[in-house]
């Protein structure tokens, strides 16, 4: 299983008050929505799965009478993500005891089916939306205070006297969310499919957009620079909500780690605060982030602004250099890339810092940094060269990573995207990788997306297609609502945690589709 943990030492908060102000000032506005279950439903077990099983129009459950080990499981008819209200009654005498029942929400019909105390994974067992209430007043209405994302809803009637009965008279959930839809332009002369693959990501993107841009409404519910900068990318094209951005890229530059080191990601609540996770390309990502939104916005003063904190992750990872400019390997969870089990990260991390170096170079010679710039290339060369003397294996064809010379898929997409090497070379090193039975696969939408990415690099727009299809759409010939955190269609119970329940099935990072398709004219 793969670690999750990795805090970096004597962490102190590094606070620039004045960026902090301007993030706070770029705070969004909210969009709500009132919605009802569609469907009463009963969710069994279907070979190794939970599926739905009987459904029936809501109302049919609304004001029936339940007793003790009695419960209704509603669905809302797709995902939703906002704050639940419910109205309670009651059938026969006066209540002369409070109603004691368990809530159960999931995205998933599995998060409904399996138990809670099964579950034994790495991560919290506190995302699980799970909630117990006793209710003294009956009739009542239960407000719930967290804000929870589900299309499933259960409630279990764990005890009620015997002298009367539980009933359910409404149900809502008011929906929130920072997107405002009447933004995004209508698709025109796309197949069904090329609509359906964009609309499902708009969905995924508008759950996740919050406060911040969020990785899931579900989990983690926090700013992962790795998502942002997806997010903005597909957010750039469709909801174009700029201040938001502008207000996650301001959010890492005002709450930095020790000696000025973009944090993985960052709290908003209850207070600002910046994680203790450092990793390598997460860092290195502001410098994507910074470039991202000026190519979009234009916002020179931005720019400015936060120009030294993206050189200085450039210079933080220099320091992770060799003698030869070479990206130095440790066994810790140094650098994300992808969940892939057993992927090494070094020809990765390489690739990231040639591909942010890139980046850093042009924003220098707009701001016209001329030392900088110079500064830039230089260690551009050296990086670029240290990867091809120790990382190509030109018997091979392919980038190898580590003491162990391991082949991944992670390590040729993310020197693809570096351009490292030209087209040609690139379509080829696609090609080895494929034959390459033994290369390290990639498990998560996000390297997928980096996947289709590589493709379109190598002007390759029809395979590209194929593979968002092949990928995504599969995902919602499975089911899915939204996009998910993680993804296999060789093995649909895939996850990093531990147990899928646990999984978001709502995740930013896999939200891209409809970049890809609207940047890029896919039909
Ligand atoms: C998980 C989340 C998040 C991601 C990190 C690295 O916790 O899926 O989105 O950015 O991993």
């Amino acid at each position: 299983m793969s670690s999750i943990s990795n805090s970096i030492k004597d962490f102190r908060m590094e606070v620039n008050d004045r960026f902090v102000e301007i993030a706070n000032a770029c705070s969004p506005e909210f969009y709500h929505d009132t919605v009802e279950p569609v469907y009463s439903v009963d969710i069994g077990r279907t070979g190794d799965d939970w599926t739905v099983v009987k459904r029936e129009k809501a109302d049919t459950v609304l004001s029936a009478p339940l007793k003790e080990g009695d419960s209704v499981c509603f669905d809302f008819g797709n995902h939703q993500v906002g704050y639940v209200t419910i109205g309670l009654g009651f059938k026969g005498s006066p209540p002369d005891a409070p109603a004691f029942i368990k809530i159960k929400f999931g995205e998933l019909p599995c998060e409904i089916g399996e138990k809670k105390e099964d579950y034994h994974g790495s991560i919290g067992a506190g995302w699980i939306q799970e909630e117990f209430f006793h209710i003294d007043e009956i009739p009542s209405v239960l407000s719930l205070n967290r804000r929870y994302a589900f299309r499933y809803m259960e409630i279990c009637v764990l005890n009620v006297s015997p002298k009367y009965a539980l009933t359910i008279e409404s149900i809502t959930c008011e929906t929130v969310t920072s997107a405002d839809y009447t933004q995004v332009e209508p698709l025109q002369g796309v197949s069904e499919r090329v609509r359906k693959l964009d609309s499902v990501s708009l969905k995924t993107m508008a759950e996740c957009m919050q406060d911040v841009f969020e990785d899931g409404p579900k989990r983690d519910r926090r700013l992962w620079i790795g998502d942002l900068r997806l997010q903005a990318l597909t957010n750039y094209e469709t909801f174009h909500n700029n201040t938001l951005a502008k207000r996650c890229l301001y959010l890492f530059a005002g709450l930095k780690q020790n000696e000025g080191r973009v944090g993985a990601c960052l709290f908003t609540k209850p207070n600002l605060q910046v994680d203790d996770t450092a990793l390598f390309d997460y860092s290195l990502f502001f410098v994507s982030c910074l470039k991202d939104y000026y190519e979009h916005t234009g916002d020179r003063e931005t720019l400015v602004d936060l120009w030294d904190t993206a050189y200085r992750q450039i210079e933080l990872s220099a320091m992770r250099l060799d003698a030869f400019g070479l990206v130095q390997d440790s066994d810790d969870w140094w650098c994300f890339l992808d969940w892939a089990d057993g992927l090494n990260k070094q020809a990765g991390a390489q690739a990231i810092l040639i591909y942010s170096i890139k980046q850093a170079i042009v924003l220098a010679e707009e701001l016209k940094d001329d030392a900088r710039a110079g500064q830039l290339k230089q260690l551009l060369e050296r990086v670029t060269k240290a990867a091809i003397d120790s990382l190509w294996d030109k018997e091979k064809g392919l980038f190898v990573s580590g003491a162990n010379r391991q082949v991944s898929w992670a390590s040729q997409i993310w020197m693809i995207i570096a351009q490292v090497f030209d087209c040609e070379t690139n379509i080829r090193i696609l090609e080895n990788c494929t034959a390459d039975k033994d290369a390290i696969p990639m498990v998560t939408p996000y390297m997928y997306h980096h996947y289709v990415e590589a493709l379109i690099c190598n002007g390759m727009k029809d395979a590209a297609l194929e593979a968002i299809d092949g990928y995504w759409g599969q995902m919602i010939d499975d089911g899915a609502d939204c996009y998910f955190e993680l993804y296999d269609p060789q093995n649909k119970y895939v996850s990093p945690y531990g147990s899928r329940i646990i999984n978001s099935y709502c995740h930013a990072w896999s939200g891209t589709p409809a970049y890809f398709i609207r940047k890029y004219g896919l039909k």
